[in-house]
């Protein structure tokens, strides 16, 4: 039987809950091959008239027994099918149901409810995981106070958590062998932040005092015997929960914060009220097993779930289509955290660069949607790039439009309003309304509009009258959400968006121009913000002094496509003068795009000149096309940037030395109207970093021993920003032709990965730029070396996943065959998620000229993937399956490959709903 189309809900249908669950009392015991939950839930009818049936949902529950009020229930008075339980009425206003159920943790694969992973019993209940833990009206927008006893085995389980408080903890009175605890959290929550565990773990705890005086435990639990790595992750919860006391005013909120590493889990980490639960990649780190972006990481998603607790626990989502309400939020203000803690440029660099590589490309392809979508199959396929990155994008636009003091207030009054509330993307603007004073009434558009959308400039100087004058223009095509809506019969939102654009003037002399807008008394600031709020509007400035430059969306400050004609001089002007440091950046790779757009050109000229078709077997296609088309004034550009990150800030450097993706690339070949040749753009890439290698290889020399450390390892801004540069130089210096590699380079490659646990160079940052540098050249070095790396590390599971995600994305030929004999390798396990996106997503997620190789065999080794996956875990085989949202934009020999692909996917039999949503999607265009 061929899979059905899965059914769609939609945003316009929400209706409050006919029932509340005002508390819940569970009790869950584990035995050997399943768990028993019993379940207390104090029903209370919710709206007069509604539906007189009690409708819970439940999936893959045991039915043991049901009572109401007391009584066991008639077994003629409810049915559980289709994932629901329905008791029929009459029924009083308020009862009490009680449940017992019998569930299987050892068999969840999916990762999804209770389940088993190594040694010890974990869950993961958003967004609908609770259902598959006890009947339960699974919605978020059902708030309620949970208490929990947790009994297992006394010494294979010794610690047993759940929310809240440990209010008491026992011996069972009928088997002396097995143990309990019950917690209780006073805060009512939805269902979806329930948690609890049940493992052997070692603890690592402190202290943290309030800024109200109060005393906090914390605690990070991880396996056995990796205390020595929990250290960073505890410093980054202290760091956060002081930071949002400063920033946002908002304080801790229990007696004890406690986050628990898993080595199984589906994303990155969940912020179940008081114990969150991390993947054990965002919390495990030492200096030899750990890289400068793996610290990073750890901040982030410690301080991101950290302030969940305001923004997603104490204030949550009335339906998941508000999922930007949390999400959009939290990563705006781990941005925010970040910025603070660390260099704010790069971090707004690094959040840019995502946001280019992960959703723009969204926004083009089959899953298009806005932040706030108005239908959707499977929410699992929600938590995207456009819920969480340009849901941030859209917070911050909004903090750009208010200014910090006004923001503030904003968010003082979105929690003075709605405290212990589920509640709207509306009620979040209405308060940053309402506190500023500021009309958001075409801002809110935002939410509603699908797709990245082009600002147009265009100005020009009068040189009598010293004005400026500039001319924006937005547009906004029609994405694949807007067909798939009117196919429905839903309405679409169009309309002008309120777009933020922060402008400065550069003059010839390097410094801003102060602005002044005709019709204003006096020039105000070097940097303003201009709103653009019609489809087109000029703004006109006075008493510019020259013919400036102008430096357009400073900081990124709106989510868009800029369309601005400017020299290559004009660029290069940016890029030494620009006050704002993303800007600087941002000029610099236009300029790379536009010299490699060119070079795209040139291979593809040189291919059709050879009279092949380009393919992955042939790795030295770059040499084609020559290096005509590279001026020389952008190799001087590099040359300078290099000495001025020696001189002043290497992150930034180091950034800037980094051209552009290949999937920022594909993007920029998609914005001419031309199909995205893989091949081409990889070989024009490749020939301008060996160009560049070639031609400053002296400064790449002299910048790589200048910044040779010193100092014992630490992950601080400082070290990090010269690592990057550093290695930036040697992976150029790696471009270099055989012989100096074979001479130069390679001893410095093997030398640094022998010097594995040496504080100063054997750090993991160091190891990984080697062993990623060396996966990429066809030396016999190669083989030895990663089999080496793998014996000294095969204990330690994160530092296997890098193992695997470097030989995934080499870029040498036959990398497709070494994935799949990888997969064969013992360490390999399509049932554990890091392994899976180490490996297939580094393959193709991350390796675009493999996976879009033109003989489909990147696409029919995911397709394979996928198939068998999708049966294990739904959620990881869809996000696996989101690599071929790009397939239409291909030529029509990948297009082929790719829809057979597709086609064998979607003929599986009882196929998962999230991936027949992403693969229907996909197929339907
Ligand atoms: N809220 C969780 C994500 C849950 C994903 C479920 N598929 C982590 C986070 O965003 O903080
Ligand atoms: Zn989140």
């Amino acid at each position: 039987m061929r899979t059905e189309t899965p059914v769609t809900l939609y945003l316009k249908d929400y209706a409050p809950p006919a029932w509340r669950i005002e508390s819940a009392d569970l009790h869950v015991a584990i035995h050997d091959d399943h768990a028993e939950v019993r379940a207390r839930l104090d029903c209370v009818r919710n709206t007069a008239g509604g539906d007189d049936a009690l409708v819970l949902n439940g999936e893959a529950l045991e039915l043991v027994g049901l009572s109401l009020d007391g009584a066991p229930l008639d077994p003629a008075r409810y049915v559980y099918g289709d994932d629901l339980l329905r008791i029929a009425g009459p029924l009083p206003d308020r009862c009490v149901l009680e449940s017992v159920v019998r569930i299987r943790p050892d068999l969840n694969t999916q990762l999804s409810g209770l389940y088993r992973s190594q040694d010890g019993y974990f869950t993961q209940c958003e967004p609908e995981g609770f259902r598959r833990i006890t009947f339960f009206p699974d919605r978020p927008d059902v708030m309620t106070k949970f208490s929990c006893t947790v009994e297992a085995d006394r010494a294979r389980f010794p610690h047993l958590l759940s929310n809240g408080n440990p209010v008491a903890a026992g011996v069972c009175d009928d088997d002396a062998a097995r143990h309990w605890a019950r917690w209780d959290d006073p805060y009512a929550k939805p269902c979806y932040l329930f948690a609890l565990v049940a493992a052997r773990l070692d603890v690592l705890e402190d202290e943290y005092v309030t800024a109200s005086g109060r005393k906090v435990r914390l605690a990070v639990y991880v396996e056995p015997g990796k205390l020595d790595q929990c250290g960073h992750a505890m410093a980054a919860l202290k760091k956060a929960m002081r930071w949002d006391e400063e920033r946002f005013g908002l304080e801790y909120d229990l007696d004890q914060y406690m986050i628990v590493a898993v080595g199984d889990f589906n994303m990155g980490a969940m912020e179940n009220k008081g114990l969150n639960i991390f993947n054990t990649k965002y919390v495990l780190a030492r200096p030899d097993t750990a890289t400068d972006a793996d610290y990073q990481g750890i901040d982030r998603v410690v301080a991101h779930e950290y302030f969940h607790n305001w923004t997603g626990n104490r204030v949550t989502c009335r339906d998941w289509f508000q999922l930007s309400l949390k999400e959009g939020l939290t990563v705006f203000r781990d941005q925010e955290f970040g910025a603070d803690t660390h260099s704010r440029a790069v971090t707004r660099i690094q959040e840019v660069r995502a946001l280019r590589v992960g959703q723009f490309p969204e926004d083009v392809g089959p899953m298009a949607h806005p932040i706030r979508p108005a239908s959707y199959a499977e929410i699992n396929n929600f938590y995207t790039a456009t819920v969480y990155n340009k849901g941030a994008e859209v917070i911050r636009m909004m903090h750009t439009l208010l200014g910090r003091e006004a923001f503030r207030r904003g968010t003082d009054l979105y929690f003075a309003r709605h405290d212990g509330q589920a509640v709207t993307c509306e009620d979040f603007v209405a308060a940053m309304q309402d506190a500023s004073g500021i009309d958001l009434a075409q801002f809110r558009r935002w939410y509603a509009r699908a797709g990245t959308p082009r600002l147009n400039a265009s100005s020009s100087y009068d040189a009598t009258t010293r004005r400026y004058t500039l001319t924006l223009t937005q547009t906004l095509a029609p994405t694949a959400y807007e067909k798939r809506l009117t196919e429905s019969g839903q309405a679409i939102v169009d309309g002008t968006l309120h777009i933020p654009v922060a402008l400065g003037l550069v003059l010839p002399n390097g410094n801003d121009a102060p602005l002044k807008l005709a019709g204003e008394a006096e020039a105000s600031g070097t940097t303003r913000v201009l709103s653009l709020t019609e489809p087109t509007q000029t703004f006109v400035f006075e008493d510019i002094p020259a013919a400036p430059v102008a430096s357009l969306l400073r900081d990124f400050s709106a989510p868009v496509q800029l369309e601005f004609e400017q020299t290559d001089a004009e660029l290069a002007h940016l890029m030494a003068h620009d006050d704002d440091a993303f800007n600087r950046w941002e000029a610099g790779q236009r300029l790379a795009t536009r010299v490699l757009l060119a070079g795209i050109a040139a291979q593809q000229r040189a291919a059709l000149m050879r009279h092949t078709l380009p393919h992955a077997g042939e790795d030295d296609s770059w040499r084609g096309a020559g290096s005509d088309w590279i001026p020389d004034a952008f190799v001087a550009a590099c040359g300078r940037v290099l000495d001025a990150g020696l001189a002043g800030d290497p992150a930034l450097a180091a950034e800037a030395l980094n051209l552009p993706a290949e999937a920022v690339l594909a993007e920029a070949v998609v914005s001419l109207g031309q199909p995205i040749d893989p091949e081409a753009i990889h070989a024009a890439r490749v020939a301008l970093r060996r160009h560049l290698a070639a031609r400053l290889r002296d400064a790449f020399e002299a910048a790589w021993a200048a910044l040779t450390p010193t100092a014992a390892y630490a992950p601080d801004g400082a070290q990090v920003g010269q690592r990057a540069l550093r290695n930036a130089c040697l992976g150029y210096l790696a471009e270099s032709d055989v012989e100096y590699l074979q001479s130069a380079v390679v001893p410095r490659l093997t030398a640094q990965l022998a010097a594995g646990g040496n504080m100063t160079d054997g750090n993991m940052t160091s190891q990984m730029a080697a062993l990623a540098t060396l996966a990429n050249l066809d030396l016999p070095e190669r083989e030895a070396t990663l089999a080496d790396f793998y014996t000294r590390w095969q204990n330690e599971a994160l530092v296997v996943d890098k193992w695997f995600a470097v030989q995934a994305t080499s870029r040498l030929p036959g990398t497709a065959a070494r994935v799949r004999a990888l997969m064969q390798h013992p360490a390999f396990d399509l049932k554990n998620p890091n392994r899976v996106y180490a490996l297939i997503r580094g393959f193709c997620g991350a390796n675009p000229r493999h996976f879009h190789a033109f003989d489909g065999s990147g696409y029919a080794l995911a397709a394979d993937v996928i198939s068998e996956l999708q049966a294990i875990n739904p959620q990881v085989a869809s996000r696996i399956a989101r690599s071929f949202d790009r397939w239409r934009q291909f030529d029509a020999g990948r297009q082929a490959h790719a829809r057979v692909a597709l086609e064998r996917i979607a003929e599986i039999e009882d196929l998962a709903k999230d991936v027949a949503e992403v693969v229907g999607n996909a197929l339907k265009g």
